[in-house]
């Protein structure tokens, strides 16, 4: 470059600094009770650029606003709707030089089936769906799924409002893959199901652990870090179970939506929350499974010993995968016996 051009080129980046005009928000489309506002804080007093947060509350309630043409430059997608994101085309490769933060990333979430290396997505959070009780209300140990909907806690139940979290519970406990949405696997769930939902007092998937802690509800089966802040808060009251039945375990990340206008800042994003400092601060509000080693390093020994948060290695845990145009069966079902 020719001094000129230099001088040229420092004129330029000072006014796109300056510039209102050129400041640059980015619309965030992630789960409820997720995304500290002290991150999003920390990220626009380091780079200007200001987040807007909407959220959801399911997979497929993201995808459908996405597909309808909302207007998101990042979204927060679990493993099996990345893998149908991916195949339809319908995400932006990321640039791993404006990621270098990658590199705190335990080794294992680099290379998970739906998104090898990393490509189109970086994990925010990783965590499992287990069911939560109260000891002073539950005489009865309650080890899984068919424990729950047994009918002794009629009336007493939270569960999430998830028609693919739901269907595989019912199929988990018969024995079954709980990927496989077969016309029979699906026949088998229905009158099961019926019965289960009934059972139902209270359906949330944002924040579940409030019917909870205010006693509405005496079990729920829930995320993770619900059961976390749950533990965190009454230890002795409640107790934490992952179901024997085995469970889903989630790879939530962030990803860019193909029509995303600001690839670049979203590209940052991900760069800034793979920060361990910033990563810490939504393990502190959101106890979920950290997927970053550098910031798990600095998490306190309590938070690492929440075993909510940290299921041991045996847990008998399984991702989901994309089940294509099933879902569409999966959700009709579970649309109908909730309004029967
Ligand atoms: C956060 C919800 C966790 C998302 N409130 C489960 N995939």
């Amino acid at each position: 470059m020719t001094w000129m051009k230099k001088v040229l080129a420092g004129a330029v980046c000072a006014m796109a600094f300056v510039s209102p005009t050129l400041a640059e928000d980015l619309n965030l489309f992630a789960w409820s009770e997720y995304v500290p506002q002290t991150v999003l804080d920390g990220f626009q007093k380091e780079t200007g650029i200001k987040v807007k947060y909407e959220t959801y509350a399911s997979n497929e309630e993201m995808l459908s606003k996405l597909m309808a043409g909302g207007n998101y430059d990042i979204i927060q997608p679990s493993e099996y709707t990345i893998e149908a994101l991916i195949a339809a085309g319908k995400l932006t490769k990321l640039d791993p030089q404006k990621i270098p933060n990658l590199k705190n990333l335990d080794p294992a979430f680099t290379k998970m089936a739906h998104d090898p290396g990393n490509k189109y997505s970086v994990p925010w959070m990783s965590g499992t769906v287990g069911i939560v009780y109260n000891t002073e209300k539950v005489k009865e140990p309650i080890k899984g799924f068919a424990d729950v909907f047994n009918g002794t806690h009629t009336g007493r139940i939270v569960a999430l409002d998830d028609g693919r979290e739901i269907v595989s519970w019912v199929l988990a406990t018969k024995g079954k893959d709980i990927n496989q949405m077969t016309d029979d696997n699906l026949a088998l769930v229905k009158p099961i199901m019926a019965g289960w939902l009934k059972q139902i007092k209270i359906y949330d998937s944002d924040s579940p652990k409030t019917p909870l802690l205010n006693v509405d509800v005496d079990v729920g089966v829930v995320w993770s870090g619900e059961g976390a802040l749950i533990l965190q808060k009454e230890p002795k009251k409640f107790k934490w179970v992952l179901p024997s039945e085995g469970t889903h375990r989630f790879i939530d990340s962030l990803a860019i939506p193909i029509a995303s206008k600001h690839a670049d800042a979203a590209m940052k994003f991900m760069n800034y929350i793979l920060k361990p400092e910033v990563s810490k601060l939504i393990s502190d509000e959101f106890p979920y499974t950290n997927p970053n080693a550098e910031a798990r390093k600095l998490l306190d020994e309590a938070a690492k010993a929440n075993p909510a948060s940290y299921p041991a290695d045996d847990a008998k845990l399984a991702l989901f995968h994309d089940i294509g145009k099933r879902s569409a069966a999966v959700d009709e079902i579970y649309t109908n016996l909730k309004s029967q």
